[in-house]
């Protein structure tokens, strides 16, 4: 069969993240069925606060670079085995692309090529398909079923957790310009609210430092009080909270899961058993208007997931990332056991993007609802944004309005939404 898109070269590097971090940018060089050479490039970000189930980042670990967090391994498979293997492939070919990037690879967990490895290469080889084919990245992934709908946005405008040196142990208080007619317009909603947001935490003397996706930081006494500030900022912007701009939260609580079974809060040094953190989940959500909680279970409490899913599933959108990590075994196992109703999908926890796409798909056929998500440590890439309107995601989060790996995917969805 013609090569729509034969590869010529691989080549990766390694370039810094949002955080100051290394991690691996790879560029797919192809040759079109028409013969134009053209070349695509994706690069690969990386989490604070990763499930355990994750696939393999594969770090130098010599502490004498980088804390040991170096990725010339990682990098160095990329242009020595990876690259031997799929020069003279089709990159138009995904699967096949992505069936010798496992096989090569070996393992269950991607740890000896390394998912970051293996993640640049399996998303630049679309991209360089794209290119060649003459398509947006979009329309190449979804063909004619992509942009029937368009995500709408999760904005995290106050960090906790893991991301940010503050007192709040909940990671991510995100906004959700849920009443707007268009993606611009939401966005606008959004934005008014994040300057609103700071304006109110001046004058109120807290800090309006940023943490690492881009939120503000400040110390709260509790989690009431970032809830309510939020709340200040919608009606500051002429908007209802609720039915024009809604709350989501990731509680990211696999962090805080001890071996006794409860959950230790670290900075407020509190904990609390299964049945009352579901407690105080409602009665937040009793009290503010919270569409989305992110892991409010532990990934390895499968009977707390099944109370609050029974308890809040109806009303409230339980979205697991730790829990299902973008892997469509342990998302068919959520499934079967009725936990949680939604999944958050992030290339890098699978490895390839022919994975994503089945966790994706079996999401979809299941009615979970899908949201495309950034990590914490980020790069320049836009990919998430072309994938999440390739395959009708109901979400995408990437942050906060603010720092340019950040705005990046939302002015690229800006973009595609105009395409
Ligand atoms: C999350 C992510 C992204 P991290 O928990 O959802 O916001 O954080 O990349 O640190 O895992
Ligand atoms: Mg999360």
């Amino acid at each position: 069969m013609q090569k729509l898109a034969e590869i010529l070269d691989i080549f990766a590097r390694e370039i810094f993240d949002s955080r100051g971090n290394p991690t691996v940018a790879a560029w797919v060089t192809v040759r079109s069925a028409g013969g134009n050479v053209v070349t695509g490039t994706a690069s690969v970000p990386s989490g604070a606060s990763t499930g355990k189930y994750e696939a393999v980042e594969l770090r130098d670990g010599d502490e004498r670079r980088l804390f040991g967090r170096g990725c010339l391994k990682a990098v160095g498979n990329v242009n020595g085995l990876i690259a031997k293997e799929l020069c003279g492939h089709d990159a138009a070919d995904q699967r096949t692309i992505d069936r010798l990037l496992r096989e090569l690879d070996g393992t269950p967990n991607k740890s000896k090529l390394g998912a970051n490895a293996m993640l640049a290469v399996s998303l630049a080889c679309a991209d360089a398909a794209a290119k060649a084919l003459g398509m947006p990245l979009w329309r190449y992934l979804g063909g004619v079923q992509a942009k029937r709908t368009f995500p709408k946005p999760m904005l995290n405008v106050i960090n906790g957790g893991a991301h940010a040196g503050n007192n709040l142990d909940v990671q991510e208080f995100m906004i959700v310009p849920v009443g707007a007619q268009t993606f611009w317009n939401a966005m606008d909603h959004a934005v008014t609210v994040y300057h609103n947001l700071k304006r109110i935490l001046a004058e109120r003397g807290l800090s309006t430092a940023v943490g690492d996706e881009g939120g503000f930081a400040p110390n709260f006494r509790r989690d009431e009080d970032a809830l309510s500030v939020i709340c200040d900022a919608i009606e500051a912007s002429g908007l209802k909270p609720g039915s024009d701009v809604a709350i989501a939260l990731d509680v990211a609580a696999s962090e805080w899961a001890g071996e006794d079974g409860n959950y230790h809060l670290p900075k407020a040094k509190k904990v609390y058993t299964p049945q009352q953190l579901i407690r105080r989940y409602r009665y937040l959500a009793s009290l503010y208007p919270i569409i989305s909680i992110e892991d409010g279970a532990g990934e390895d409490d499968a009977t707390m997931w099944e109370t609050l899913t029974q308890r809040m599933g109806r009303s409230t959108m339980l979205v697991g990332d730790d829990l299902f990590v973008t892997n469509a075994e342990r998302l068919q196992r959520g499934i079967e056991t009725g936990i949680a109703n939604a999944v958050l999908v992030k290339p890098n926890q699978a490895g390839t993007l022919t994975e994503t796409l089945e966790t994706i798909a079996l999401a979809q056929r299941n009615n979970y609802r899908v949201i495309l998500s950034h990590r914490s440590g980020e790069t320049a890439d836009t990919f998430i944004s072309d994938l999440a309107c390739a395959v009708n995601a109901d979400y995408i989060k990437s942050g906060a309005p603010c720092r340019a790996e950040r705005t990046e995917k939302y002015n690229r969805l800006k973009a595609i939404y105009n395409d």
